[in-house]
Formats: structure tokens, C-alpha cells, sequence
């Protein structure tokens, strides 16, 4: 049995005795149930201890006892409720950008079961060339291929619509605490626990497909940041005091996700307005905000439904929406 082979029953193993923890189960009916030979059997639940799994054997028993801290699809799918989002999970140990995977591999598939994440990166990319901080094991970096039906100047709401999927993901581990900071900031304590970056790829003037890409500190202790990003990020681990299933916290987003994604389509943001008030850092706040080289200064006073901020300046009212703009303070 190659390596390939090897990996490929452990994984079989776990999904068989990975919902009845502490159950023991005889190796030789789990040998039967997958066609392999109680040898092999033997060898891929040691690899299973190799990723951390909790997993008590003998000669003859294998039990389940806890779960690993990974990332992996196999993992992710115990949690997932999607009907289509997530269906094609790929999970990798390290890539430069799970966007630029997902944009690789975006036709592959006709519909929108595809979502990459990754363990690290190694060139996590943030809007208008800025980086993501990504390092390993701590954190959730997820890439999902969508092809909406709508049109091209509807896209920016995408990035406020994954703010708040993440947002509500959120609210769950730690209750009136989470602000989405327009347009792809998702805050605690006024600072950065999670980042939206969408990249439209389009053919003749109209969406091709949408690369979705969300950065989560999930269990980053201060010291896993650099300096200077310490003070103006944290992680939910920081927050809620323990430790998070990264894993279920992934699948949890992508379940919101595919709710707030089908209402999307329908209306754009008009059911979510009241939610997307509520969750926002910014209204009723006098704001700068940087739109290429423009700098506008005016007071934040609502969201439309296309996400598009309203403010008020000089008392005339701006829409601004999403793309490319940067709110720079908050005086
Ligand atoms: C974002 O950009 O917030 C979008 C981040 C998207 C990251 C995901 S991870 C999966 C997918 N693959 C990718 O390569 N990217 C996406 P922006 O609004 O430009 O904010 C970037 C700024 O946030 C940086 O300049 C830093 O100041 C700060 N920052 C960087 N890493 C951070 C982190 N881990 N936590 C909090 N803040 C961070």
C-alpha cells in the first residue's frame, strides 16, 4: 500500500468510527467494511495518531477518543450542512494564496461546490496589494468559487454579504460582541479578527466567476502576531478564552454562507439590512474614506442594499460602494 493509499484509508477509518466516540470497534469488521486487510488497518490508524487524532488500539479494537486540530476536508464535512457550497472541499497543508488556487481551478467544476482552505500561507494577499498574515495551525483561510447570476455592478455587496455570513458565524462563540467594520472587516473589540477579499474575474463585461476569500484568527495568542499588527488584531481564541474547532468554525461560516448567498441572488442585501445595521462599526461615526486617489470625509449613515455605504457630506449624500475604497479613521 503506497503513501497515497495509506492516507486515503485512514481517512475511510475515520469516517466510519469518527461519529461514535468512545464506541469500540472490532478491526476486523472495520477491515470487511472497507475492503483492505487488518494489516493495513493497523498501519492507517497509526497514521491517524500521526495527525493528532485521539485513537486507542489493539491487536483487535479501535476506538475514537478525540478529534485533531486540522484543517481538513474530512474534518470540515462532519460539520458541513451545505447543499452545494463546500460540496468539493480541498484542504492543503501550505499554499502561496488559497485565492490564487481557486482561481486556478475555477470551470473546473459547473457549479459552486468548490472551496479551497489551507493549514498556512505563505503569501496571503489582503485588498490593493496588502498581505494577510497567515500563519499555521491557528487560523481559517478559505477560498469559495462562486458564479452568480447577477450583474457586474451588484458584485461589490459580495464582500458585505461574507462579512456578514462570517459575523453571525461569529456572534455564536461569543454573543453581541462582533461589528463588521464596511466594507470586509469583521471586528471584536474594535479590533481585526477576520478579512474579506473578493476578486472578480470577468468575460465580456459580465462575471465570469467570483473568488470569495475570508481570513479568520481563530487561536493566535498576542505572540502570534508580528508587532505591528498586535495591537490592532485578535483572534477569537483571544476573545472567548478557550481554545476553537477550527474545523467546525470553517464549515459553521460556509453553512452561513450558503444561507446569506441564496438570499443575495434573490434581493441583494434588502433582507439583511436590519442584521447589517446592527453588526456596523461605522454608522453614525464621522469617517475618512480613500477611493483611488480621493479622500472624502463625511458622516457614515446607512447601507443600501447593493452594501453600498451612505454618507453624508457637507450635507449632501454619497453613495460609496464597496470595491476599492479604504476607510482610512475614525476620529
Ligand atoms: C483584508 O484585506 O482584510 C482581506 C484579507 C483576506 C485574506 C484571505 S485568507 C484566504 C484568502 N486568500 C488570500 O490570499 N487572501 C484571502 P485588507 O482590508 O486590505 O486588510 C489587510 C490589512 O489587515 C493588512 O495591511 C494588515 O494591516 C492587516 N492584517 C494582515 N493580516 C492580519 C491578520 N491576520 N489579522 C488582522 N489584521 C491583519
Amino acid at each position: 500500500m503506497n503513501q497515497g493509499e495509506l492516507v486515503k484509508l485512514a481517512d475511510n477509518i475515520l469516517v466510519l468510527i469518527r461519529k461514535k466516540p468512545k464506541q469500540v470497534f472490532e478491526i476486523s469488521t472495520v477491515a470487511r467494511k472497507l475492503k483492505s486487510e487488518i494489516f493495513d488497518i493497523h498501519k492507517a490508524a497509526k497514521v491517524l495518531k500521526t495527525w493528532g487524532y485521539g485513537i486507542k488500539l489493539s491487536k483487535s479494537e479501535i476506538t475514537f477518543n478525540h478529534t485533531a486540530d486540522t484543517l481538513s476536508a474530512t474534518e470540515i464535512n462532519f460539520y458541513l450542512k451545505t447543499k452545494i457550497i463546500g460540496q468539493n472541499l480541498v484542504s492543503f497543508h501550505s499554499v502561496k494564496s488559497t485565492n490564487d488556487i481557486a482561481s486556478q481551478v475555477a470551470g473546473d467544476y459547473p457549479d459552486e461546490s468548490v472551496v479551497i482552505t489551507s493549514e498556512k500561507q505563505t503569501l496571503g494577499r489582503g485588498r490593493l496589494g496588502r498581505s494577510w498574515h497567515s500563519p499555521e495551525k491557528v487560523g481559517a483561510y478559505i477560498s469559495i468559487i462562486i458564479t452568480p447570476k447577477i450583474s457586474l455592478e451588484k458584485a461589490p455587496g459580495l464582500s458585505v454579504m461574507t462579512a456578514l455570513a462570517a459575523a453571525k458565524t461569529f456572534e455564536s462563540y461569543c454573543p453581541g460582541k462582533v461589528q463588521i467594520k464596511w466594507p470586509n472587516d469583521i471586528l471584536i473589540g474594535n479590533r481585526k479578527v477576520a478579512g474579506v477579499l473578493t476578486e472578480l474575474y470577468t468575460k465580456n463585461n459580465k462575471i465570469n466567476y467570483v473568488v470569495v476569500g475570508i481570513g479568520i484568527n481563530v487561536n493566535q495568542k498576542p505572540r502570534d502576531f508580528p508587532q505591528n499588527l498586535r495591537k490592532f488584531a485578535t483572534s477569537l481564541r483571544q476573545v472567548v478564552g478557550k481554545k476553537i474547532n477550527r474545523a467546525e468554525l470553517t464549515a459553521e461560516f460556509l453553512n452561513n454562507f450558503e444561507k446569506e448567498y441564496k438570499k443575495y441572488q434573490k434581493n441583494q442585501l434588502a433582507g439583511s439590512l436590519k442584521r447589517l445595521r446592527a453588526y456596523s462599526s461605522l454608522l453614525g461615526q464621522t469617517i475618512t474614506l480613500k477611493a483611488g486617489d480621493k479622500l472624502l470625509t463625511g458622516e457614515a449613515i446607512d447601507i443600501d442594499k447593493t452594501g453600498a455605504l451612505i454618507v453624508k457630506v457637507d450635507g449632501k449624500k454619497v453613495t460609496v460602494s464597496g470595491g476599492e475604497v479604504t476607510v482610512l479613521k475614525r476620529p
